[in-house]
């Protein structure tokens, strides 16, 4: 007998699925509805697609895939099979999921139809036993070789710390970590955010959020399984078939440029959101300006809450009291938040200071990276979020800046660091800065000042062309400055401060 304790997060979700096993879960917006027996079963059949391979236990199984409700029933199934998850962004080019296949050694690479010609040689070079495809229209070799499994599966036992998900996050240094996240690590966040946001049978979730990253897998689909709530499932946020679709919800779940774009809409208004209980925001600050706007014209005040990749969600503003816009709210039950100076001393009400973290959210650390795993964390097992923070008088918590050299763009991290990297090995490029400019849609643009070398001529347009062969749309710089020089403070450090007060005028 397996004498693990049952800590398996698809066992814990599934307790949530309501008795009638043949209501609509999931509704794909081709006319096409699954119900709980259809989860159930379609994860089954994969699950035991992955027993059939003889995966060991613990195998990874990377996915770049768009958006599908087969996505969702394959993240499932590798919970079910007790292997673990490796989501990746759909915008990764080739040579970023290189690296990534290198790091990981998955035994299982799904990816796009489109992309296998430009994968399976990669996948082969590292040794990853089986290459499969999953288009967002159902084809793909996936579901083909799941065709005939068994649609019954017992789902494995696991111990609490069993690794579930390994997801990436971009380093300062420029090469991306694996945080790894446990089933219990999840499971306890998925809990706490079901009673703290008040899940209830009855919620419409209307899900347009990404799968690959934590926010729209985790945060948002966690909450409707964990309830028995029903999604709308949709492959991209549009704000006008969000406008649309909106007054069959009761939740919803965002970056703020999705707010942002909802509010440009003209036809965005309370009466759309009538049954509408709560709006989430996260992954990137909400503007008050924002948060104000939204309340003014539908009624509603926007949730903001605070998470990372390493550590689930974190704080978050309270469901009955006072959502305070600017403040990403309270910790969460069970969760240690701490603001401390310099020397590791909480800071006083009103201070800033360095965001730590500690509780059963947060993750184990970082997948064989001994050396930042113990930098990440302090001697009592706090961890250091990067993030620079303070709190009022009443415990409400501000992100007032980053100690991370990071920038955020629609919800999306970019590290300058790996751009900068780029930049620099470019013929005729110096030496290069990236940053952060204020953007109106995006929250940040990530913008480049390059520094040519002596009678070099760089042309912005080749080299933004060069970048976008290299790495992720959304990471390549919209505007690229050649300069002669970058200002420097007397230690010799770049002054990116001063870049952004420059450019952001210009
Ligand atoms: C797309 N593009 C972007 C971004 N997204 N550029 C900069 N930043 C972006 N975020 C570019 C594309 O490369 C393309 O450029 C052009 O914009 C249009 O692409 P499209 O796919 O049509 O864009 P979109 O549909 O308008 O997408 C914008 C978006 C999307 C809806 C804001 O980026 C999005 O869903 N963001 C959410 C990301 C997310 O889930 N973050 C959570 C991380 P071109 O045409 O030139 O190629 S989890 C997290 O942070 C923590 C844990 C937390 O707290 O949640
Ligand atoms: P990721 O590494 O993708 O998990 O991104 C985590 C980072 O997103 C955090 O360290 C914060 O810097 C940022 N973040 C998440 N939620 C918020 C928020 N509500 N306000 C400001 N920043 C946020």
């Amino acid at each position: 007998m397996d004498t693990r304790d049952d800590c398996n997060l698809y066992a814990l979700l599934a307790r949530g699925f309501p008795r009638d096993r043949g209501a609509c879960a999931l509704d794909a917006g081709d006319g096409l509805l699954y119900s709980w027996d259809d989860i159930e079963h379609a994860s089954a059949a994969l699950a035991n697609l992955f027993a059939r391979l003889g995966l060991p236990r613990g195998a990874r199984i990377a996915v770049q895939v768009e958006k599908s409700p087969e996505a969702l029933l394959l993240y499932l199934a590798t919970l079910r099979a007790g292997h673990v998850h490796l989501p990746l962004n759909t915008a990764y080019q080739p040579a970023e999921i290189d690296y990534f296949l290198g790091d990981a050694e998955p035994s299982v690479l799904v990816c796009s139809p489109a992309n296998l010609g430009r994968l399976e040689p990669l996948a082969r070079r590292h040794r990853v036993a089986h290459v499969f495809t999953l288009g967002a229209d159902r084809r793909g070799t996936l579901l083909e070789a799941a065709a005939g499994e068994a649609t019954r599966f017992e789902t494995v036992r696991c111990a609490a710390g069993d690794l579930a998900c390994i997801v990436y996050t971009s380093g300062t240094t420029g090469r991306s970590k694996g945080a790894m996240l446990s089933h219990a690590n999840i499971g306890s966040n998925a809990l706490t955010l079901h009673h703290y946001w008040r899940w209830r049978s009855g919620d419409v979730l209307l899900h347009m959020l990404p799968i690959y990253h934590v926010h729209g897998l985790f945060v948002a689909v966690h909450g409707a399984l964990l309830s028995g709530s029903r999604m709308i499932w949709r492959a991209r946020f549009d704000a006008k078939e969000a406008i649309a679709l909106l007054p069959q919800a009761t939740v919803f779940m965002g970056v703020p440029t999705m707010y942002v774009r909802l509010l440009d809409e003209p036809g965005f208004d309370a009466a759309v959101c009538r049954d509408m209980r709560l709006f989430v925001s996260g992954s990137a600050p909400l503007l008050p300006e924002t948060f104000r706007q939204f309340e003014a014209r539908t009624g509603r005040r926007i949730l903001e809450r605070y998470g990372m990749s390493e550590t689930v969600m974190l704080t978050s503003n309270p469901y009955d009291g006072n959502r305070v816009a600017g403040t990403v709210g309270l910790p969460l039950p069970g969760v240690q938040v701490r603001v401390v100076d310099d020397a590791g001393r909480p800071c006083a009400v009103g201070g800033t200071g360095a965001i730590e973290v500690r509780g059963p959210n947060v993750f184990s650390g970082y997948w064989r990276m001994p050396q930042q795993t113990r930098e990440a964390f302090t001697a009592d097992g706090f961890f250091r979020t990067g993030d620079l923070g303070c709190r009022d008088a009443n415990g409400y918590l501000s992100i007032v800046g980053r100690s991370k050299d990071l920038i955020i763009t629609g919800g999306l991290n970019v590290y300058p660091k790996e751009i900068e990297s780029l930049l620099d090995e470019m013929d005729g490029v110096a030496e290069s800065a990236v940053i952060g400019l204020p953007h109106r849609d995006l929250g940040e643009a990530v913008t480049a000042v390059v520094v040519r070398e002596p009678g070099a001529v760089l042309d912005e347009a080749a080299l933004i062309a060069a970048l976008r062969e290299r790495i992720a749309a959304f990471k390549v710089p919209r505007r690229i400055h050649v300069v002669d020089e970058l200002p420097r403070n007397t230690m010799g450090k770049v002054q990116k401060n001063v870049l952004r007060a420059q450019y952001q005028e210009s």
